[in-house]
């Protein structure tokens, strides 16, 4: 980007302006890790130096309140990563644009259907399931066993221990909320909440926060997506990752353009190239350790195998309409996000 700049100043200080195209923008929002976020602009625009890419880090909460605040002039082009259920509501919304991208063909078929769900205004880019990370030497100290189901998330011996995103602001604690209701019910599942929220010592706004709080030894444990703790011991922290016994919910990450967006045909480009499997492979590279969905990117060895965890059969159409979302969101408030222990 800035080498971009400097030859455009260059060339008006030689009086050159006349021949040189000015660059076109692209205006993203990326609701994965900032370091994907980051390696993913740097290598688009190191392959398509005439697109300058203006990307900004939001949490799928935050980036679908941006995107609804936007409204009829919109200043972001296209929406990438972040759990799909607020990209089903925009969608849903009508704030995000239908385009069948030629590499539908290539994709895994819950990337797919994410963009049948969607009439074709959004699409999956990438999957996981939600688990928890613990930290091993923290739990050990305490002499309290690693919890392996959602019930032992309960043990009072696990006070002040836990940490979770605030589901308002993260998809991962959105995806933790509609899991556990689709798997207990949903007064039950508040019920247990309730009970939980005992032990939780801070609900954050970014939902990879709390297993890298854990691996700093800030908490004992993070709810989080299972391939956001294996990130965790990846890079040599103490931290055990954990699906559910009981069973869990997984995301569809997913991509959509803007409706009325200013860069369409730029949007269309980025959309293009980050769904080969060239653009996938460059995840493990930055810690990022989702099961991508193109057919033909390499899953890396530290992506966590699905077919070993107890999935549920998650209601993406349900789970990701705006009716439902917001009510869930509005109980949570009521019941949980008001008595919260911080
Ligand atoms: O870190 C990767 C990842 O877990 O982040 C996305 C997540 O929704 C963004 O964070 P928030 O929970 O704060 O919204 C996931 O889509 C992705 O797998």
């Amino acid at each position: 980007m800035h080498i971009k700049t400097a030859a455009i100043a260059t060339g008006a200080a030689l009086g050159l302006s006349g021949g040189m195209a000015a660059a076109a923008e692209l205006n993203l929002i990326c609701s994965a890790d900032v370091v994907i976020c980051e390696k993913l602009v740097t290598e688009f625009e190191a392959g398509h130096s005439d697109i300058n890419v203006n990307m900004v880090r939001l949490s799928s909460g935050e980036a679908y309140a941006k995107v609804r605040a936007e409204g009829r002039n919109p200043q972001t082009d296209l929406w990438w990563g972040g759990t799909g259920d607020p990209h089903l509501q925009a969608a849903h919304d009508g704030l995000t644009a239908e385009y069948r991208s030629e590499l539908l063909p290539e994709l895994q078929d819950w990337a797919v259907e994410q963009a049948e769900t969607s009439e074709y205004r959004t699409v999956g880019v990438y999957s996981g399931a939600l688990g928890w990370g613990y930290n091993t030497e923290i739990l050990a100290e305490k002499g309290i066993e690693g919890p392996a189901c959602w019930e032992d998330l309960l043990d009072p011996a696990l006070k002040g221990e836990i940490q979770i995103a605030d589901p308002n602001s993260s998809g991962t604690a959105y995806t933790t909320l509609a899991t556990l209701v689709q798997l207990m019910g949903e007064d039950e599942a508040f019920e247990f909440l309730k009970q939980m929220n005992e032990n939780v010592a801070q609900y954050t706004k970014s939902g990879s926060a709390p297993v890298k709080a854990a691996a700093r030894g800030e908490t004992g444990l993070g709810i989080v997506f299972m391939h956001d703790a294996v990130s965790q011991s990846v890079e040599g922290f103490p931290i055990q990752v954990m699906a559910p016994c009981e069973g869990t919910g997984y995301e569809v990450g997913s991509m959509s353009i803007i409706e009325g967006a200013q860069n369409p045909d730029e949007a269309k480009i980025f959309y293009d190239w980050v769904l080969t499997a060239e653009a996938q492979n460059l995840m493990p590279e930055a810690g990022s350790f989702q099961l991508p969905s193109n057919k033909s990117a390499t899953a890396s060895e530290h992506v966590p195998d699905l077919s070993e965890v107890k999935l549920i059969d998650y209601d993406f159409a349900e789970y990701g309409s705006a009716d439902r979302r917001k009510e869930l969101l509005a109980r949570w408030d009521a019941e949980i996000g008001g008595q919260a222990a911080q």
